[in-house]
């Protein structure tokens, strides 16, 4: 194939650094100058090249889906100048992915890289009612009007054409897709039905250098050991490979090397600069994965134009040699000269269909920018954490059959109510199998939670009732389970996902925090992912763990848009709010993680040995605990209010015995249950009815709940209530006794409950 003619940056008026003059200048030369042999026309019905599936009119499309994404990304930067769009990553050498849009389905679900302008412009190509280019407008504008994000962020998005908002953290998309493309025949086999065809596939894409991403590796690899499990994993693994991270290169041969022969996927190397040859192994890359229902890595070789975004000077990195070689290796100008030497188009009426293409992008760009933006916290806030309270009350409180339910307990004797009080994690486990017999949608998955029954128990027998298909243990990837959770909420289903330790938790955080919490953000409500993450928590085990089971940090879950936490520290309490946080999950879409204090687990005794004052009977069905109810103990003392949760509720109960019998001070215990959002109303009740309060936080001094509850009461009374906290250490928690330095005790708590009511 010839280079275009002509050295745009050797040419003296040409500013070097404004290459996307340089870009469109190359393009219109190239045709300017276009002297090929004359052909004939051929018949537009016809293959482009012999041996080729692509017919003339699927090329031609394909050429102005590049062509609408190159003016996109060109205009994206005029705005910019002007102050008024806000995003300047584009798609400029990546537009062979236009191949993508057209050879997957519209009901396919696409989890795309950035620069997917071109596939977004194929794949809204025959969906009636897409305005491609005005919605990628109202994007970058950030406009309310913006179908996907209602002006919260520019995002690749669509509802109806199964697009999934992604964030700006590369490789943190690669675990959900995962987990939806497992979730496909999961459902089916389940009975549930899915949101799309059973024999859809999973589009996936990512730079060359998000492959090194920790996050990008345990997908690929959960991805690649489903086949080995012969679970079904449909995933298309979309390298778009531009040799560039930013300004870091990838090492040549890197990508191929790692992935040819990896065990599990499949790899296609395709070259997406051309896109006769890109579709003709794209079509194979997505029959393989379609058919034999298996994931594939597609390498797709492309380059990055332009620079990273707008604000990139890539001159400071790369010589204006190595720009200005890569430049001429632009994919339109690859196509140009396909179309050109096949006689579809004269260089005429390609320039035409440019020019075209570019006054329908300034048109709507001049209607996009005049377009409202968001104007209030209320209106941006909106679509973060839907509560519709009525109906999670009712549906929290939702009977099943009762005979149905009788036959799975096994009779009327057996149902869990009918037998005696029990502790926290039998209760748990009775309160699962209810809410998964209640849901024939949920599954419950995690390390080690089947054949085991979890490493405290918790979740044991719920394989047998359930089968292997609901209830599973999972790769040991912490981010992956999380990515599985959010994969199968999208294709219906209800998932329980668990944790082993609140600290593993901590290496997976951004699959809640960057991703799970934003879903309906960012796609203004159209996509949710439900679920209730189970998470063994908090300190004081006895002879085992040291910080990593004992990890009594909260903080990092409390500040995360969006995210409900509940935390029961005894058994009807967690039955009550399983059922609450089952019913958020499945009415609002809306992630919940629920703490069980692994110390509580087997606590069956309150004040001496073999009380079983910590044991309750089971809440029969139609009984929960409303989202945001603490619970208050001795509500008619008013010496003291006692503030706390998990394990400082048994603590703080003991101790207040201990006050009234040793100091005749009257202290009411309060569980605050819900930890986000705090119930701040019914907190603020409480330090009225009370002459002091004392907080007791097992969390740490800082980040602590403790911080925001004083700041609630100081809010809510005004600074005069006599107000004091007790909270753990700002430390790891160290192994055996030595733990108890750290962590506040019962007698820590009578003693500042003496002080602070003698103050
Ligand atoms: C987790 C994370 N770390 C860093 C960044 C900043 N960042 C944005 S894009 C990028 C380079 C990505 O390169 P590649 O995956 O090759 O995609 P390309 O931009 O080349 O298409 C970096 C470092 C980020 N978005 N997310
Ligand atoms: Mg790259």
């Amino acid at each position: 194939m010839s280079r275009p003619r002509g050295d745009a940056g050797a040419e003296a008026a040409v500013n070097i650094f404004d290459r996307v003059a340089i870009v469109d200048a190359n393009f219109r030369r190239l045709l300017n100058e276009w002297d090929g042999p004359a052909t004939t026309r051929p018949d537009p019905a016809e293959p482009v090249r012999e041996g080729s599936p692509l017919t003339g009119e699927a090329l031609l499309e394909l050429f102005e889906s590049q062509m609408t994404s190159r003016h996109l990304d060109f205009v994206s930067r005029v705005l910019r100048e002007r102050n008024q769009s806000f995003y300047t990553i584009g798609s400029a050498g990546h537009e062979g992915n236009a191949v993508l849009g057209r050879l997957t389905r519209p009901t396919d679900p696409a989890f795309l890289h950035y620069r997917s302008g071109a596939l977004m412009a194929e794949r809204s190509r025959h969906m009636p009612g897409i305005d491609f280019i005005y919605d990628t407008l109202l994007s970058q504008t950030a406009s309310v009007d913006d179908p996907v994000s209602n002006g919260r962020h520019k995002v690749w998005g669509s509802a109806p054409m199964w697009v999934l908002p992604q964030t700006s953290t590369i490789a943190s998309h690669l675990p959900k897709a995962v987990g939806m493309a497992i979730g496909i025949r999961r459902a089916l086999k389940m009975g549930i039905e899915t949101p799309v065809p059973a024999d859809s596939i999973v589009v996936c894409s990512f730079g060359d250098a998000s492959i090194n991403h920790s996050t990008a590796l345990g997908a690929f690899s959960a991805a690649a050991r489903a086949v080995y499990q012969q679970i079904s994993a449909p995933v298309l693994l979309v390298c778009e490979d531009n040799g560039l991270g930013i300004s870091a290169r990838t090492p040549k041969g890197w990508v191929e090397d790692r992935f040819r022969q990896y065990p599990g996927l499949r790899y296609y190397p395709a070259n997406g600069l051309d896109l006769v040859e890109a579709d003709r192994v794209v079509r194979q890359a997505v029959e393989t994965c379609r058919v034999q229902r298996r994931p594939v890595f597609l390498h797709l070789k492309v380059v990055r134009l332009l620079g990273h975004a707008g604000s990139d000077v890539e001159l400071t990195y790369r010589s204006q040699k190595e720009v200005e070689r890569t430049e001429a290796d632009d994919p339109l100008l690859h196509s140009a000269r396909i179309v050109l030497e096949s006689g579809l188009l004269s260089a005429e009426e390609i320039l035409k269909r440019y020019n075209d293409v570019r006054r329908r992008v300034d048109e709507a760009a001049a209607r996009a920018v005049k377009r409202p933006k968001l104007t209030s916290a209320e209106e941006i806030v909106a679509p973060l954490a839907p509560h519709s309270a009525d109906r999670v009350t009712v549906e929290a409180a939702r009977l099943t059959d009762a005979t149905e339910r009788e036959t799975f307990w096994g009779g009327p004797d057996k149902l869990p109510e009918a037998g005696p009080p029990r502790h926290l994690s039998a209760m748990i486990n009775l309160g699962l199998h209810d809410l998964m017999a209640k849901y024939p949608n949920s599954l419950l998955f995690g390390e080690d939670v089947a054949v085991k029954g979890g490493v405290y128990h918790v979740t044991h027998d719920l394989w047998k009732r359930f089968g292997l298909a609901r209830v599973f243990n999972t790769v040991l990837d912490e981010q992956m389970i999380l990515g599985l959770a959010q994969g199968l909420g999208y294709c219906g289903l209800l998932p329980f996902p668990e944790i082993q330790y609140l600290a593993y938790f901590h290496n997976a955080c951004d699959q809640i925090r960057g991703e799970a919490c934003s879903t309906q953000f960012f796609s203004a409500g159209q996509f949710r992912n439900p679920m209730i993450l189970r998470i063994a928590a908090l300190g004081y085990q006895k002879g085992f763990g040291g910080h990593f089971h004992n990890d009594n940090s909260i903080a990092a879950l409390r500040d995360i848009p969006g995210l409900a936490i509940a935390c029961p520290s005894r058994g009807d309490d967690a039955v009550g709010m399983l059922r609450t946080a089952t019913a958020m999950a499945h009415i609002d879409g809306r992630v919940v993680v629920y703490l069980e204090p692994i110390a509580l687990y087997g606590t069956k005794d309150l004040y001496e040995e073999a009380d079983n004052r910590w044991c309750f009977p089971y809440p029969p069905p139609g009984e929960a605990v409303p989202f945001g109810e603490g619970r208050a103990y001795d509500e008619s003392a008013t010496d003291l209010a006692i503030l706390t949760y998990g394990n400082g509720v048994l603590l703080s109960l003991r101790a207040a015995r201990t006050l009234q019998d040793k100091h005749r001070i009257r202290a009411r215990v309060l569980d605050l249950r819900w930890l986000n959002p705090l119930p701040v109303a019914w907190i603020g009740r409480q330090a009225d009815a009370c002459d002091r309060v004392l907080v007791v936080d097992e969390g740490r001094r800082t980040g602590g709940i403790a911080e925001a509850l004083m700041t609630a009461i100081i809010e809510h009374t005004g600074s005069s209530k006599p107000l004091r906290r007790l909270t753990g250490v700002d430390t790891y928690i160290p192994l055996g006794p030595a733990a108890d330095h750290v962590l506040p005790s019962e007698e820590g708590i009578v003693d500042n409950a003496v002080e602070l009511c003698r103050a």
